[in-house]
């Protein structure tokens, strides 16, 4: 409701004359278009990943729902063999397996998610048959590799020759620290709301590279590197996951947004709250973005360089996110 309106109103109301009339204007003003406009469907990612968004546009304009578009979307870039950080091609932990992490969420809060699984190129759906086929959420390690190939996926080597080639350079030191904003397309977080105006995310990656063989980080722990409300909205992360789980960092971005915070705002937050439990050290990166209910978006991180994609009728924009840390 207009500010000006909302005083003649609260005027009148004061006086006692606040009839069923102005009762019901104020109903009808409160929808109206200009007032609470959404804007659907859209589509957010982590990172410039031009490829998966456009593929997720591609859904949600052809009223699929945003389940799909956020399966559909990710899948590209696991599918993508020169993208080193998500699917085939992931670098590999320091025993040289790859092994991926991921989960998906969607409207009514189901969700599904695998945990350093191997040998199979996208693990976005396999979560989601873990969410659609079994009464559980997550499934681990052998156990979801065999209940992949139960579901008719294949078996297939993960480890690239770049990849491989690059962790036999690592071997010769094997120093251990993550490389901050390590390339252009880390985890690929990403959350669509569709014609309907439901929301959906999912998350994929194949985790720091060279970790401790078994090490899971964010990406595939519901609240941590994803959450989603359809009542409020989604948030996803990228970065140093252990700084994620710390703070339960999508689910706080959410639970932000419902206090009435802006995704932005929500992001800028949740970044904070990371940075308020490390004051001895930033040396790391973190990325959020948050979507809610009207189509709003934000990002924000920790050092510069972290960028997101959006899609909407607005048009296909790589976002720079503002950082903490400034250049
Ligand atoms: C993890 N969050 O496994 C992921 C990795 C990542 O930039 O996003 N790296 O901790």
């Amino acid at each position: 409701m207009k500010r000006r309106k909302f005083l003649k109103n609260s005027s009148l109301s004061t006086a006692g004359i606040f009839s069923a009339s102005i009762l019901s204007a104020c109903e009808t003003d409160k929808k109206h278009p200009l007032v609470n406009e959404i804007l659907k469907p859209i589509v957010i990612a982590t990172w410039d990943v031009p490829n998966a968004t456009n593929k997720a546009w591609q859904v949600l304009s052809e009223t699929g729902t945003a389940l799909d578009a956020v399966e559909q979307g990710v899948m590209i870039e696991e599918a993508d063999i020169n993208n080193q950080s998500v699917g085939k091609g992931g670098r590999p932990d320091r025993e040289g397996n790859v092994t991926l992490d991921a989960c998906i969420m969607d409207k009514d809060s189901n969700c599904g998610a695998v945990v350093c699984l191997q040998n199979i190129v996208h693990p976005i759906s396999v979560a989601r048959k873990v969410m659609e086929d079994t009464p559980h959420v997550m499934l681990a390690g052998k156990g979801a590799e065999l209940f992949a190939y139960e579901k008719g996926f294949k078996k297939e080597n993960l480890l690239s020759e770049k990849s491989k080639a690059e962790w036999i350079e690592w071997k010769k030191t094997s120093k251990y620290k993550p490389i901050i904003n390590i390339e252009n397309h880390d985890t690929i977080g990403m959350l669509a709301i569709d014609r309907k105006g439901d929301i959906a995310g999912a998350c994929t990656t194949s985790g720091m590279a060279y970790k401790i063989a078994g090490r899971v980080g964010d990406s595939p722990i519901i609240g941590a590197g994803l959450f989603i409300d359809n009542e409020v909205g989604g948030a996803t992360a990228t970065g140093v996951g252990e700084e994620v789980v710390r703070t339960v960092g999508s689910f706080l971005i959410v639970e932000l947004m419902r206090q009435g915070k802006t995704p932005q705002q929500a992001c800028e937050e949740g970044v904070k709250r990371i940075i308020s439990k490390n004051k001895e050290k930033l040396d790391f990166q973190i990325g959020f973005i948050a979507i809610n209910k009207n189509g709003e978006t934000g990002g924000y991180c920790i050092q510069p360089g972290f960028t997101y994609r959006v899609y909407s009728e607005k048009g296909h924009v790589n976002n720079k996110a503002s950082s903490y840390i400034s250049t």
